[in-house]
């Protein structure tokens, strides 16, 4: 019984998101979908690739999930870019209805690409569809290079992996190597970028990735 309403409230999730995509396609806007531990370093990421980005051009903005508070819409929006922070209570991701809702505050015509950042969680954002185009997973050197081991789906559904705090690596017991062979035991083609958002090493392939 359990099992049967779970099954529906992921296939009403998945209409929402259809319908997103739908959406987006026509205004040819391109969607992410942000995924990582709390703290992995999603908002500093944005806060470093932003500026980039908005310097060649891109037109942006972002949808920011939490339990509570308003704190990363308050530090994104100091880039001068549109953010909604939506706040989920216990709630532990985003839905495609909640994503839905916001993408009608946005003037979508003067868009080229919405963000979104996922309420920090490494397992459960990754089973909602938010119809982006895609999951990039975002993990940061103190969380230990066997995560894609234990947590595999969002390192198999993301094509793109964004490794940060590369900066605390000679602090840490952090290996690149087994790090890598991890991710690739789960996946062959995975694009990996290494970076720290305190010195902003690595920015630049990452920017290119985006906003080619
Ligand atoms: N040394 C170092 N610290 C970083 C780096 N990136 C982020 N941090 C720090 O890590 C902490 C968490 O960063 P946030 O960007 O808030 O992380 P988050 O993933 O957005 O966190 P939640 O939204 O709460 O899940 C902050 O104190 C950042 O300054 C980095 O590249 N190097
Ligand atoms: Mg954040």
């Amino acid at each position: 019984m359990e099992i049967k309403v779970m099954q529906n409230v992921l296939k009403a999730n998945d209409v929402f998101a259809e319908n997103t995509t739908e959406l987006l396609k026509t205004k040819g806007v391109r969607l992410f979908n942000l995924i990582g531990s709390p703290g992995a370093g999603k908002t500093s990421v944005l806060e470093l690739m932003i500026p980039l980005l908005k310097d060649k051009g891109a037109r942006i903005a972002v949808i920011e999930g939490d339990c509570a508070t308003a704190r990363d819409a308050q530090r994104i929006a100091t880039l001068d870019v549109p953010v909604v922070q939506i706040n989920t209570g216990n709630g532990c991701h985003l839905d495609a209805s909640q994503v839905g809702k916001v993408l009608g505050e946005f003037s979508l015509d003067a868009l080229d690409m919405v963000i979104i950042e996922n309420v920090g969680n490494l397992v459960c954002p990754t089973g909602f569809d938010l119809g982006a185009d895609e999951k990039i997973a975002i993990i940061s050197v103190t969380e230990g290079d066997d995560k894609p081991l234990k947590y595999p789906r969002i390192f198999h559904e993301a094509k793109a992996v964004i490794l940060t705090k590369i900066d605390l690596i000679p602090y840490t017991n952090f290996s690149l190597q087994r790090f890598t062979d991890a991710l690739r035991s789960i996946r062959q083609d995975q694009e990996l970028f290494l970076l720290s958002c305190t010195t902003g090493e690595g920015s630049d392939p990452l920017v290119e990735r985006f906003w080619p």
